[in-house]
């Protein structure tokens, strides 16, 4: 049985333009591997004309069962015309798909999408293989947990939550090798070339109500040991030459055991690699004896959900860490000389102009990295459900649920397009200050990459546009799957058209 698992085709992150293979697809294709299915992997984000490709690809080889990955819910679409897709060409095909969005809206994308067979709740591993498994020996598949599908009469079924793998290191090596890691679009050009992003934990044991990390994990926190992840890092020096990173976990030093493992393990094998980590305020308080350390392994920024400038905002959102330490925190970092990226929320209900001044006072005195964002409503989280009772989600077209669109109005903003304009407005007295400007000529060589590259690339691009109309970057390769029919005429037929998103 031949098992394709599919990323569809999808916008990468604009914003800092990382191009990477997801971590989450790489890690399933691991655990496959080992159990010896016959499996193939295709990140449709590298091709040149990725839903020809994969529409060719599907017709010479004619799967048995395509998986689908979907880990933002902004990707939702993409991932149901690729069901679409695969279904018009090879109707054969069974078609499962997995994430987060697909997880928490189960009924609904089913629904929505008749071209997917299955969806995995939650967790993909034990749950795939089982999975294919069943479909392989024709057995009966409602015995297999974490599986939602909508049986002969239409109905929903779930089959029961699957437990979580307990401990991570019993996991494989991602499938690095079923990458295409010497693809030129493979990289993370705002931190350097040789870029990649990495994943070593799942889950974190806050509740921010935005968070849908925190909830798809149901606040639990598990990660790779110390020893495993030098290794993986190391591979990654080694066979690729990968030598900055992003590291994804969330929260990574959610224990101080993880952080001194980390820096003990790192500081062994001295393989010159940078690090862009994940943390909380009050965590880099506890660790502040740490900090030396992980600067010494390479680590060079410290990404924390600083996300608002005031008490009331913070607690609403039960981010339960305080301004005061959200200071000391970026304090901490300047003084072991390590960069401070702050996640930021704005877009508040009660939020004003002068919530918005205060607020840009507060963070540039000290943020390096300043990582503007939307509240959005995820699907799954506690938010999205407090939001909708309330009836304040006005956008529900799941394409902007990416941070950088308005999807609720504020009491001040009642409109979407208010919001998104009090977005750009805030982006552009950030950046167009002299401080700002100063980080280009910064001692520091990765700030004055970062600088170098979103100010000339990303930054400009966007002034162009809007002063003289310039057109603005478009990834070469993302192409529209409507645009994609029309382009192809009139092979596929009404009902499936009428399935485009
Ligand atoms: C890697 C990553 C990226 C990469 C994506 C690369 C790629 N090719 O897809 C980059 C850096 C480009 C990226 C970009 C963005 N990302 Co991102 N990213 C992550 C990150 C750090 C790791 C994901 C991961 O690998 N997790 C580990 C694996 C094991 O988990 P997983 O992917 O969920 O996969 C498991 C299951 O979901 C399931 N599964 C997944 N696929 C499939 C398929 C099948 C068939 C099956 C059976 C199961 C299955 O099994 C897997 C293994 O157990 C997460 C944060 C995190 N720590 O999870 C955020 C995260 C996924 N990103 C997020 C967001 C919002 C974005 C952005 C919109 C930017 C932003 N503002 O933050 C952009 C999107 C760009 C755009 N076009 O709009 C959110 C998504 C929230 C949501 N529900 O939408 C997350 C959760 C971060 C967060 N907490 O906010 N991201
Ligand atoms: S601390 Fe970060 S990862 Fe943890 S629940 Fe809050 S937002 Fe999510």
């Amino acid at each position: 049985m031949r098992f394709l698992l599919v990323d569809p085709p999808h916008k990468i992150w604009t914003i800092l333009r990382a191009w990477v293979p997801s971590p989450g697809c790489l890690q399933l294709l691991g655990y496959l591997e080992r159990e010896q299915f016959n499996i193939d992997y295709m990140d449709c984000t590298l091709n040149e004309n990725p839903w020809r490709d994969l529409e060719e690809k599907i017709r010479r080889e004619k799967p048995d069962v395509i998986g689908i990955s979907v880990i933002c819910t902004a990707f939702i679409y993409d991932g149901m015309n690729a069901a679409n897709l695969i279904k018009a060409v090879n109707p054969k095909s069974i078609t499962i798909m997995g994430g987060e969005h697909p997880s928490f809206m189960a009924e609904e994308t089913l629904r929505d999408c008749p071209a997917i067979d299955y969806v995995c709740v939650g967790e993909g591993e034990v749950t795939l293989k089982e999975f294919l498994r069943a479909v392989e020996k024709k057995e009966d598949l409602s015995k297999v947990l974490g599986l939602a599908y909508l049986n002969e009469k239409g109905e929903f079924v779930y089959t029961g939550d699957r437990p979580f793998i307990e401990d991570l290191d019993t996991l494989p090596m991602p499938a690095y090798h079923l990458a295409k890691m010497e693809h030129p679009y493979v990289e993370l050009p705002s931190e350097g070339r040789r870029g990649l992003v990495v994943n070593f934990s799942r889950g974190c044991t806050w509740d921010c109500t935005f968070c849908s990390e925190s909830a798809f994990y149901k606040r639990t926190w598990r990660k790779r040991s110390p020893k495993l992840i030098a290794d993986e890092l190391q591979l990654l020096k080694e066979k690729y030459n990968r030598d900055i990173f992003y590291i994804g976990d969330n929260t990574f030093n959610v224990t101080r055991e993880q952080g001194i493992g980390f820096i003990e393990e790192m500081l062994k094998r001295k393989t010159n690699q940078h690090f862009w980590l994940q943390s909380r305020a009050d965590l880099i308080i506890r660790d502040e004896d740490l900090l030396d350390g992980f600067r010494e392994t390479g680590a060079y920024q410290f990404m924390m959900g600083l996300e608002y400038h005031a008490d009331s905002v913070l607690k609403d959102i039960r981010k339960r860490h305080t301004v005061e330490q959200a200071r000391k925190a970026m304090e901490l970092l300047k003084k072991h000389k390590l960069m401070v990226m702050a996640t930021l929320l704005i877009g508040h209900w009660e939020e004003t102009e002068e919530d918005r001044k205060a607020f840009l006072k507060f963070f540039r005195k000290y943020v390096d990295h300043f990582g503007l964002n939307l509240i959005t409503p995820l699907p799954g989280t506690p938010l999205f459900y407090q939001m909708k009772g309330q009836g304040r989600i006005e956008d529900l077209d799941y394409r902007n649920f990416d941070y950088l669109h308005a999807i609720m109005p504020t009491k001040e903003a009642d409109n979407l397009e208010q919001v998104n304009l009090i977005y750009k407005d805030i982006m552009r007295r950030y950046y167009w200050r002299p401080r700002e400007l100063l980080k280009l000529f910064s001692p520091n060589p990765i700030l004055r990459h970062h600088h170098r590259y979103y100010i000339t690339k990303v930054a400009f691009n966007i002034m162009m546009h809007e002063i003289f109309g310039k057109p603005m970057w478009v990834q070469p390769n993302y192409q529209e799957y409507k645009d994609y029919l029309v382009e192809r005429g009139e092979a596929l037929h009404e009902r499936l058209r009428a399935l485009v998103k």
